[in-house]
């Protein structure tokens, strides 16, 4: 029989061609003798789209069913990678559209490489939210993203002589075939301006918020499809505008430039992501942004909870509001002036609405990195917010004072407000007073939070407080990331470990086969040689893939230790000038990671790693065993390639300080072994793939307190370890600066006399254990073994076994399989 499929739909790799052909004429308007390699792109990518669609509309449809339940994920940051490889692999049309792109005589990777990534994140929290949201998809749980849709996402890093250069990151230049803009979605966004009381027509007191500018929030849609399953969920991320009447008011008056200036002001708010980390600034335009996209999506959820034929009284029943960290956290109090200014509920009503339907997620115990607002800045921008956050405050605090009576100490802790000097706003209490759950990122960082940060409320709710330790997608992060190290694994267990990681655990049968070890290893070498060849193509530096791959990519940060890294090398640098002919373990030391623009003590750390590396790299007594590599501009993409051809995963943070880390699974997955603090999940990795596969050093989170507690002196340990004196003299004296001594100075200086994350009490720890890892190498086969068995045991840290915990514990949200009709 003769069968036709449709163009939009049709699967078979001629009807893939075809459409690729008629998109390629029609959408984007070219001929292919004109079409640039961005051209077929874009054609493909809309081949792509229009095969998830019905997938799409039907998952949308669900979201409008009275008892749907669904998740909604409020994230300042989804750091999402490109879409079109990923969308191959879950639509399962990866092996149909090579084919149609080869007849189509058109590269498959070119095309692949075209695509911008949606840089709209900073680092570990923001790629959370995107892996967090390829599993919700992938569980077929009803659930809907909303954050920004920032027009500049991270900036892109450069290195010039050295330096971090930073230059503003286009993602949008060249159109993005992802996004569908819903402006009939559009909602308005008041602020500033004054509150006045009046009285409304049912007789009720009430208060009006007079604002001095209104913004409109229009949603862009982007889908997020789940691996081999129809839900296809949204990501629906919020730009700002002014609105249409925005120069009325003032044209009228003639004041043309001062209409033109607040439209500017609008159009700003979701113009820029703040490139910091870990440290906050209290600027106004942040608060601006946080506000505007929290706003934009509860509007839009009352909307959908209203369209789905409910009343706003059950609103927690519909929605699971998780909030990403403390950055959505306004959310709180947003929700109680919809319901109660704009809905007309009643104050208890909405705090019981409100309080069950948030849940709170911290991601750091950095006390630079928690939120407060100046109360100026804050009642300046949301005076009605303010009140109503006074109001919640007043309410909480007369129940702690039952609770705790008499204890002024723990009122002051508790308060949303902090009294002491400036007054502010404390956005980590809002989160916690609002949220009937608040989780860690891993058990050790959960008992901290509950120790230390939130101490206090720990002790008021304990019920409130459990672990949900990270995970990360495998569908990215293994399928997409390594298909060959894939393929392998599949021809021996089957494909079912995709979506249930557990079933790794049957590759251990095969650690100790000589045949497959073999196989393990050749597809490594094979990566390998792809990243050599990446590598003297984007930095000019030979490397040697024989040599082992010591991979150090995150965020540059002083807690995350790059420095002890660089310490490393030039121990072993040491090592080679002062006996050329040492045996040792050649190694390529790769480097990856942005600093935040601000922060000049990581800027000079990318300097240091630079600097250190021009040295050794082109110093003939080392003989090309030692090779150091920092790669510009660090981001998703290149971390897909990066970690398959990792060997040594470094994971050498502070212990105490980073809360999980997702990187160190990332790796794990990919076979890599890790050298590591008891810091984070390294702690679970360990526990997962067995004492003996892992590379554990350093001081343990009490150590640190003790030590530090004690009165840590850095100098101690440089005046008593004579490879740490020559190290650090070296670089004193200006061996890697040109003879400058002024250059590393303020990095010296820091570690001698602060050393705030204890880098040189962790020296000798770090170098002993590198050099077991040195010795462990020169056994490839048994190196293999171990590399085999830290992927079999990484199951845990699917970002599958992270949702489906969120679901049962959190959320109370089940799958809901989608029917697309035929
Ligand atoms: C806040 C205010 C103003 C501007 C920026 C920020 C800000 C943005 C991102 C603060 C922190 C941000 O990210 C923190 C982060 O990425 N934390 C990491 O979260 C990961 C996921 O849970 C953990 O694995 C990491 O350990 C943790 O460092």
């Amino acid at each position: 029989p003769i069968t036709i499929e449709d163009d939009r739909t049709g699967l078979s790799v001629e009807t893939l061609r075809r459409a690729l052909a008629d998109h390629l004429y029609y959408i984007q308007g070219k001929l292919p003798e004109h079409a640039s390699k961005n051209d077929f792109y874009l054609a493909l990518a809309f081949v792509v789209r229009d095969r998830l669609m019905p997938r799409w509309l039907y998952s949308k449809k669900n979201y409008l069913q009275p008892d749907t339940r669904i998740v909604s994920y409020l994230s300042a940051e989804f750091l999402l990678g490109p879409h079109l490889e990923n969308n191959l692999i879950n639509l399962d049309i990866q092996d149909e559209v090579r084919q149609a792109v080869q007849e189509s005589n058109l590269d498959y990777q070119v095309l692949i490489d075209q695509e911008e990534e949606p840089g709209l994140g900073n680092g570990g929290l923001g790629r959370l939210a995107a892996c967090y949201m390829d599993s919700l998809s992938s569980l077929e749980i009803p659930a809907l993203g909303y954050g920004i849709r920032y027009e500049f996402g991270i900036f892109d890093q450069d290195i010039r002589d050295g330096w971090q250069v930073e230059m503003t990151d286009k993602w949008l230049q060249f159109g993005n075939p992802w996004e569908i803009a819903r402006p009939s979605f559009a909602v308005t966004v008041k602020l500033g301006g004054h509150t006045e009381p009046y009285v409304d027509n049912q007789g009720q007191y009430k208060v009006r918020w007079v604002p001095a500018q209104i913004v409109k929030g229009i949603p862009y849609d982007t889908p997020i499809t789940g691996y081999k399953v129809n839900t296809v969920n949204t990501l629906r991320l919020w730009k700002s505008e002014a609105p249409e009447s925005f120069d009325f008011q003032v044209f009228n008056v003639g004041d043309y430039y001062g209409a033109v200036d607040q439209k500017i002001v609008s159009e700003n708010i979701s113009k820029v992501l703040y490139p910091n980390d870990e440290q906050v600034q209290g600027k106004e335009l942040r608060l601006m942004q946080q506000f505007f996209f929290v706003s934009c999506a509860l509007q839009d959820m009352i909307r959908i909870h209203l369209t789905s034929g409910r009343r706003l009284n059950t609103f927690h029943e519909k929605f699971a509001v998780q909030l990403n960290d403390t950055h959505p956290a306004i959310g709180v109090a947003e929700l109680m002036r919809l319901l109660i200014d704009e809905h007309d509920m009643a104050w208890d009503t909405a705090w019981d609405v409100t309080s069950r339907s948030f849940a709170f997620t911290n991601h750091t115990l950095l006390p630079e990195a928690l939120e407060k607002w100046s109360v100026d800045l804050f009642g300046r921008i949301l005076p009605r917010h303010l009140e109503i956050i006074y109001e919640i405050n007043r309410r909480f605090l007369d129940q702690v004072r039952v609770k705790f009576m008499g204890d002024e100490g723990h009122l002051e802790r508790l308060s949303l407000i902090d009294e002491s000097g400036h007054r502010s706003v404390r956005m980590a209490n809002l989160a916690c007073v609002g949220s009937y759950s608040i989780n860690g990122v891993a058990a050790l960082h959960t008992e901290l939070v509950k120790s230390t940060i939130l101490k206090d409320f720990y002790e008021l709710s304990p019920e409130k407080f459990n672990n949900k330790t990270n995970g990360v997608t495998p569908r990215r992060w293994m399928v997409q990331a390594n298909p060959r190290l894939t393929n392998l694994i599949s021809s021996k267990i089957g494909d079912n470990w995709i979506k249930h990681l557990h079933e790794l655990k049957g590759l251990e049968q095969y650690a100790d086969d000589p045949g497959f070890r073999h196989e393990w290893r050749q597809i490594k070498l094979s990566i390998k040689r792809d990243l050599a060849e990446h590598i003297q193509r984007r930095t000019g530096i030979t490397v040697n893939p024989e040599s082992m791959f010591d991979v150090l990519v995150k965020r540059i940060h002083e807690y995350k230790r790059q420095h002890l890294k660089v310490l490393h090398i030039i121990t072993l640098y040491n090592r080679i000038k002062a006996n050329p002919d040492i045996d040792l373990t050649p190694r390529t030391f790769i480097f990856g990671g942005k600093a935040a623009p601000g922060y000049a003590m990581a800027k000079l750390m990318i300097k240091f790693v630079t600097s250190v590396g021009d040295v050794v790299n082109n110093d003939p007594d080392v003989r090309d065993r030692l090779k150091v590599v920092f790669l510009p501009d660090y981001n998703v993409t290149f971390g897909q390639r990066v970690y398959p051809a990792a060997e040594l995963s470094e994971q050498i943070s502070t212990a105490g300080k980073e809360a999980s880390g997702t990187g160190n699974m990332k790796f794990s997955m990919n076979g890599a072994l890790t050298i590591g603090t008891l810091d984070g999940a390294n702690i679970e990795i360990r526990e997962e793939v067995g004492a003996e596969n892992f590379f554990l050093f350093g001081l343990k989170t009490p150590e640190v307190q003790e030590l530090k507690a004690n009165g840590y002196n850095p100098w101690d340990y440089y005046d008593s370890n004579e490879t740490l004196k020559a190290v650090l003299d070296l670089v004193a004296h200006g061996h890697f600066s040109h003879g400058d001594p002024e250059l590393f100075r303020p990095l010296l200086d820091n570690l001698l006399h602060h050393d705030p994350f204890v880098v040189l009490a962790d020296y000798q720890a770090y170098i002993d254990c590198q050099d077991q890892v040195d010795q462990a190498y020169r056994d490839q086969d048994n190196w293999t073994r171990m590399s085999i068995l830290n992927a079999a045991r990484t199951g845990k840290f699917s970002s599958d076994r992270s949702i489906s915990e969120y679901c049962e514990d959190i959320w109370k949200v089940k799958p809901l399989p989608v029917t697309v009709p035929i």
